[in-house]
């Protein structure tokens, strides 16, 4: 649908734009058009723009920290923003229990920050507002034999999922008070060739990425078909299982709830779910090699099947205090009213990251 020109001269305020889905936000607004794109992003020691390198020169970006209340009171007033997508979060699970005070800031007393300086600066009415909630607000309340949606009990077993639940109660509370325009949707797991290398499917990826160059190398130097002898991937819990979707099919359900004229909250998920151990498989069926698991517990180690060489091992390093164990989300909701449905499959996503990351480790 082709958009008016006074749509297209709004003003977009996106925190967290070098993030996976600030950047895959911006993409999707500068291809429909829209001119006046403001994003944040914090000073960093190093390089922290890969995402948006592409697009820089089209974006007006400022350097904020979400819980610097007067830095973003300052960026708010400056920008007038019609509107805010707060994508920005200490995001990691795990970290958010090392970091306790620290999420809480960013993920809790930052979106405050936020709503505060849109209703202190008089731009409640004109200002459309959407947050990042999370399937971590679920913690453990499915076992894969219900779906979970917008209804569902929040029980979260992390102190980023208990900083998201407490934010989204925040949200509510200024809709309802203040008759605000605030969405916060439930994003299930999304993945995609820009996922931070820390989360367990971008580690993956990047792993077969790295394998099958090195595998290339070593055919094509030795004209062997051998072991490659390179680490095995050290991994986690590998029964988790999450509902993955792709970020960039996830960016376009929160442009749509901003455009939708009921301010109301989603799951945005895919309703499939899919353990450690099945992403493992696929990423590495995408280079042609089947794996096979042996042992259990921290002994499991899973192999490929043709030349026996140990490609994955358990680590508990990488086990958490407590874990959910699965996730999977029902988005019929999101689908009745913005007639949002994911486009990518499960097996098309794991395809995308392992190329990415083969493309990424050809340089
Ligand atoms: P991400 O890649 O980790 O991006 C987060 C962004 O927030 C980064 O640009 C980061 O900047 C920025 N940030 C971190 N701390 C900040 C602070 N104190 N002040 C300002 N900016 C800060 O996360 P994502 O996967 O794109 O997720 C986007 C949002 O959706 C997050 O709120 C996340 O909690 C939520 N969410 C994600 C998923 C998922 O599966 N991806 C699912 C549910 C909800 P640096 O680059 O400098 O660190
Ligand atoms: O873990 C297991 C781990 O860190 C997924 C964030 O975007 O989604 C994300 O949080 C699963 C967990 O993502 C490793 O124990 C095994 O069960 O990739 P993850 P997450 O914790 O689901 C939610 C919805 C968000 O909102 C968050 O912002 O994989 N796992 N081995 C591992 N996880 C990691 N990171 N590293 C491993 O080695």
């Amino acid at each position: 649908m082709e958009l008016s020109n006074d749509e297209l001269n709004k003003v977009w305020l996106i925190t967290g734009t070098g993030g996976m889905d600030g950047s895959s936000l911006c993409d999707l607004l500068l291809k429909k058009g829209y001119k006046n794109i403001h994003g944040t992003m914090r000073r960093s020691a190093t390089f922290n723009t890969q995402n948006i390198d592409h697009i820089f020169d089209k974006l007006k970006l400022h350097y904020c920290d979400l819980t610097d209340a007067m830095n973003v009171h300052n960026i708010i007033s400056k920008v007038q923003p019609d509107y805010i997508v707060n994508f920005a979060a200490q995001s990691h699970v795990k970290v958010s229990h090392d970091l306790e005070n620290y999420t809480f800031q960013v993920n809790t007393l930052g979106v405050l920050n936020i709503l505060q300086s849109v209703r202190s600066l008089g731009l409640g009415n004109k200002c459309r507002i959407y947050h990042a909630s999370t399937s971590e607000m679920f913690g453990n309340e499915t076992d894969g034999s219900s779906m979970l949606t917008e209804e569902s009990k929040r029980s979260p077993v992390s102190i980023y999922g208990i900083s998201k639940v407490a934010a989204e109660h925040i949200c509510e509370m200024y809709k309802n008070a203040y008759n605000m325009f605030i969405v916060t949707s439930t994003l299930f797991n999304h993945e995609g060739e820009r996922r931070g290398g820390i989360f367990m499917t971008q580690k993956v990826a990047n792993y077969v990425g790295k394998y099958s160059i090195v595998k290339k190398v070593h055919e094509l130097t030795l004209n062997m078909d051998e072991h490659v002898n390179m680490n095995p991937l050290q991994l986690g819990n590998l029964n988790a299982k999450r509902d993955m979707g792709y970020a960039r099919d996830y960016v376009e359900a929160v442009y749509l709830m901003l455009m939708d004229n009921t301010p109301r909250n989603y799951v945005i998920a895919t309703g499939e779910t899919h353990s450690v151990r099945e992403f493992v498989e696929c990423a590495f069926k995408e280079i042609g090699i089947n794996i096979i698991w042996n042992d259990s517990g921290v002994n499991e180690k899973g192999i490929n099947k043709v030349t026996g060489e140990v490609l994955v091992e358990v680590n508990p390093k990488y086990f958490r205090d407590i874990d959910i164990e699965c996730l999977i989300g029902d988005a019929s909701l999101a689908k009745k009213h913005l007639n949002w449905a994911p486009k990518t499959s499960f097996k098309e996503l794991v395809r995308i990251m392992v190329q990415a990351a083969i493309e990424r480790n050809m340089k």
